[in-house]
């Protein structure tokens, strides 16, 4: 009994493990301003980690803004609306950040560009370090379960909570299974 009891915690922190490295974070850019002329979208952005998994979620007024994806830094630099590789109109547009490397969105809307309204994200590894400094404990890596932030506590998702709720739960089951195994 006490085998199996030990083999299924083992079993159960793998689970909690792979489950940690797998989650995906949703940057809704600009944070509670979001898609905005009016939001500073560099300091914004220097306050996150995007990794390679994490999603952006671009939210504003459908027909007064939208978001254009740039394919370089000049086309970036420049607001070269024309140059764009995909365009999205939706309100709120779901970009996934499939691989290391920078990109570059505009809003599409005449002058909104030139007047500040771009962003440039650099998307690291997904066991990278945070860019942040901070201690190297569980909670460090993901806004959503830091304290020390409130700013960025109210920038997190409904659907990255559940699964920084489901991270947690299952770190609660893991250890009243050790204190279950060790009292048989
Ligand atoms: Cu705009």
């Amino acid at each position: 009994m006490k085998s199996f009891c030990r083999g299924f915690l083992v079993l159960a922190f793998v689970a909690l493990i792979i489950q940690r490295k797998t989650l995906a974070f949703q940057h809704v850019v600009g944070g509670t301003q979001g898609w905005d002329e009016s939001t500073d979208f560099n300091s914004w952005s220097s306050a996150q980690t995007f990794r390679v998994g994490d999603q952006l979620v671009f939210k504003y007024t459908t027909g007064l803004h939208s978001v254009v994806e740039l394919p370089s830094e000049t086309a970036y630099k420049n607001c070269d609306l024309g140059s764009a590789v995909n365009s999205m109109n939706d309100g709120s547009d779901v970009v996934k950040l499939n691989k290391v490397g920078t990109r570059y969105f505009g809003c599409g809307t005449l002058g909104h560009c030139d007047q500040g309204m771009k962003l440039k994200i650099t998307t690291v590894a997904a066991d990278a370090p945070p860019s942040t400094t901070g201690s190297s404990s569980f909670s460090s890596s993901y806004p959503s379960l830091s304290s020390s932030s409130p700013a960025s506590t109210s920038l997190q998702s409904t659907s990255s909570f559940t699964s920084s709720a489901a991270i947690l739960a299952l770190a609660v089951v893991v250890s009243i299974l050790n204190i279950l195994c060790y009292s048989i």
